[in-house]
């Protein structure tokens, strides 16, 4: 693990003077919501992959994935059911940092995030990229617990919290934007609260 401090990052959407999307509630307790049940975690067998439009795809181990560089991010969360949580802090590895370790085609600009447990959704390359994007292990200080997305999960601050995959495994690199699960189901293909993109 490293034991340099971990860059602060802060979400342009938390300097906002007002923070709540369009028709979202404050709430002070963090929601659990996830289709079907956390999927087991065992840190010897766990593999991160980062496939599709890349020249060579790129795995990582559990260890290998937490000795990257770490970033902290404050950051909003709305979610489309209308709940929005202020203030909370990510600690993890930025999407940024991750991209590095492949050279992705010039034809890439989508992505299809991948789950244990089936769940997928799909975001722009850019929008993923965001300065604020990571995948994060601990939240407010705490490790991820299981049923928020432990041991990872994307964040996505900018779009709503479907796209802030839990128990991520998988990147796959895309020339086109394709649904995935709730996408599939009507919901947005990008999402973003502001514009209020709950439904396609
Ligand atoms: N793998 C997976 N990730 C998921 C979901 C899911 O069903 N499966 N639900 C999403 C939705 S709709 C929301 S609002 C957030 C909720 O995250 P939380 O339970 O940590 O608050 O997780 C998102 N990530
Ligand atoms: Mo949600």
């Amino acid at each position: 693990m490293s034991d340099v401090l971990p860059t602060p990052i802060t979400s342009s959407d938390t300097l906002r003077s007002d923070r709540l999307p369009p028709h979202q509630v404050l709430t002070r307790k963090w929601p659990v919501l996830h289709e079907g049940a956390p999927p087991r975690f065992d840190p010897a067998t766990w593999e991160f992959r980062v496939d599709g439009l890349v020249d060579e795809p790129w795995q990582a181990t559990w260890e290998q994935f937490r000795a990257l560089p770490t970033v902290h991010v404050k950051a909003d969360m709305h979610c489309v059911t209308r709940w929005s949580r202020l203030d909370m802090v990510w600690q993890g590895v930025a999407t940024r940092e991750v991209i590095q370790h492949v050279r992705v085609r010039p034809e890439a600009a989508a992505v299809m995030v991948h789950c244990d447990g089936g769940y997928t959704t799909n975001l722009p390359l850019e929008a993923f990229l965001d300065e604020d994007c990571l995948f994060a292990w601990g939240a407010d200080g705490e490790p991820l617990s299981a049923d928020h997305g432990g041991p990872l999960r994307l964040v996505i601050p900018k779009l709503y919290a479907w796209k802030s995959a839990k128990w991520v495994r998988r990147i796959e690199l895309r020339q086109h934007d394709a649904p995935g699960f709730w996408e599939r189901g009507g919901y947005h293909m990008l999402g973003d609260p502001w514009r209020e993109q709950r439904y396609g």
